[in-house]
This record gives C-alpha cells, structure tokens and sequence, in this order.
C-alpha cells in the first residue's frame, strides 16, 4: 500500500484547477473528506471545485458550504489540472462522470477500502485509517494548513460516521487524537451527533416500522439481517438515503457476528431484478470475503455488493456464504 502523504501533498501543492469527485451515494466520510478537502484548498488560494451529481442525504444537511456543490460538469473549469478522488474503492464508484475523467493524467486517489487498485497517478491509500477524512488530515497537516472551524466540521463527520460514533473496531488511537485536535479547531461532537443519530426523518423512521418485520436470526444465533422492498420505500415516502446505518441493528443483538440488509433496487424495463446489499461483521468473519461471492466488497467488517436476482433468493445465497465464511 502508498501510506506515505508526501506525493499527495506535493501534487495538490503544485495543482492550479483543482476538481474534487467523491462516491455516489455520499456516506459522512465521503462528503466530509471532500469538502474538507475543496474547504481547505480553496482557502490555500487553489481554483477547487467539489463536484457531484448526487443530492446531499437528509442526515448530513449541517455540513458547511454545501452551496458550493458543482453539479453541471460544463461549469467545472476547463483548464482542469488536478482531480482529486476521496473515499472511491474503485474509479466507477465516482459514477457517471468517470467517462469524463477516465483519460485525465493527473489523478490523485486518496482511500482507506483495502480492495482499492491504486487506479491514480498518485496513489495514498491506507486500510488501516478509520477513514478518508482521517488520511486527508494528515495530507492537510503535512500541507501546513491551519484547521478553521468548517473544516475540522467536515472531517470530525467523516471519522464520527465512519466508526460509527467511535464503536467499530477501526477508531484508534490516532482517530481519537485527530478528533481531539478536530474539536479544538471548533468541530462541534454535540451538534454533530445530533444530526447524525438523532435527527432521523420521518420518513425514515416509517420506513424501519416496515422493514423490522423482515428480521431474521438463523438457529445458530450468529447471523440477522432485515430486507427491504421497492414497495416499502414507496409506502414509507422515504428517499434513498433513510436507509443508512440500518444494517447495524442486527449487528446491535446479542451473539450476532454478521448482520445484512437487502434492498430491492427499481428494475428498469426488460432487466433482471436487482438487489443491493449490506454486511457488517464482527471480528469472527470477514466481511469482503463474503460480498466478494457476490462481486462486491469494502472493508473486513463493513462491505457491500450489487447483484442480479430475486431477493429472497440472494438472502438464501448469502446466508449460505456466511456460514461458509464464518469460524
Ligand atoms: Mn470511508
């Protein structure tokens, strides 16, 4: 793996135009590491840019300047130099605007997913950070940026939401330590956990009403995962993004050591029905091993896929693999 920050940071130093891309379906450490990152390289004196043409999930409205989002890549700049890709495991994970970029020279990719192929010109990616935001705070250090409130905002998000609020295995020492400094550059632990676990929408919370019926624990008390319907997003008027974090409920009960939930993706005319999921796991199976039956994956206790089928026939295959996988 390329740990090391220094071609990073050497790379934005010399950056004039600077683009920012982020994965679709934006988490906290996507948006956090992004615009964190566009935040403090415009305050650097770069031209950086923030684009995606995702809408911004209901949980993370608080977050600063979200109205400097670009999502009409004819306004990007033309004279584009630097394309910085935060938090993508994989180049197509930026979406639809990988066709514009895929040719471009100069991408720098700064990760923490261990499956990440190094797709950049300069490559920084390191599986053992809690998150990107984490990594990206060291580029800024090591850049001799001084953290304003917005900022340490922005990456105090991203490490919060990728531990999940500081229980997953991966906050660490070093985590703890940047979020210390992060509160003292004014990032707000209260404010922030208000939104992010307790501001839930109505739509979402109708939504989890739906889908808790579907619970299912297997005999073996190890592993519990939930589904969820097309039907039920419609019943519940809930959008896309309500779903996160639902997939640690299961995980929350006792004796579980991989939890999932599987959603039903809208079907467009002619194709096979399509299903997304999610796993998280305790320390006693690894979560890519399982998605990656699947062609999916992301980290060893959080990992995802997209796969082709019936729902009930993709939760039978997929507990299968989980008792194949589990020790
Ligand atoms: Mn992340």
């Amino acid at each position: 793996m390329s740990q090391d920050p220094g071609p990073t940071v050497e790379a934005l130093k010399n950056g004039k135009n600077i683009v920012v891309l982020t994965h679709v379906n934006m988490d906290g450490d996507a948006l956090g590491s992004a615009m964190g990152m566009t935040i403090a390289l415009k305050s650097m004196g770069k031209n950086a840019v923030f684009y995606t043409e995702d809408s911004v999930p209901h949980y993370l409205r608080y977050m600063p300047k979200l109205d400097w989002i670009q999502d009409n890549w004819m306004q990007v700049m033309t004279n584009l130099d630097t394309i910085l890709i935060c938090d993508c495991g994989d180049l197509y994970r930026v979406g639809p605007v990988e066709k514009r970029i895929i040719d471009h020279l100069n991408i720098l990719n700064v990760d923490h997913h261990a499956s990440n192929p190094l797709f950049g010109r300069v490559n920084l990616v390191d599986e053992t950070a809690s998150s990107t935001s984490e990594i990206c705070y060291r580029v800024l250090t090591q850049m001799g940026y001084e953290f304003d409130e917005d900022v340490a905002t922005c990456l105090y998000t991203g490490i919060y939401s990728d531990t999940s609020a500081f229980q997953n295995t991966n906050s660490t020492p070093e985590s703890f330590q940047i979020c210390g400094e992060l509160v003292q550059a004014g990032a707000n632990p209260a404010m922030i956990a208000r939104y992010l676990y307790r501001q839930q929408s109505p739509g979402r919370a109708r939504l989890f009403r739906l889908v808790v019926p579907t619970l299912e624990i297997e005999p073996n008390g190890r592993i519990a995962g939930m589904i969820v319907t097309t039907e039920m997003f419609r019943d519940a008027s809930a959008d896309s993004s309500s779903l996160e974090g639902f997939v640690e409920f299961p995980l929350s009960i006792e004796g579980v050591d991989a939890s999932y939930v599987l959603r039903e993706l809208p079907h467009a005319n002619g194709r096979p029905n399509r299903v997304k999921g999610s796993v998280r796991t305790t320390e006693a199976i690894d979560a890519t091993e399982v998605c990656g039956h699947f062609g999916g994956g992301g980290h060893r206790r959080a990992s995802g896929f997209t796969a082709d089928g019936d729902i009930e026939t993709i939760r039978k295959e997929l507990i299968e693999q989980f008792h194949r996988h589990l020790q």
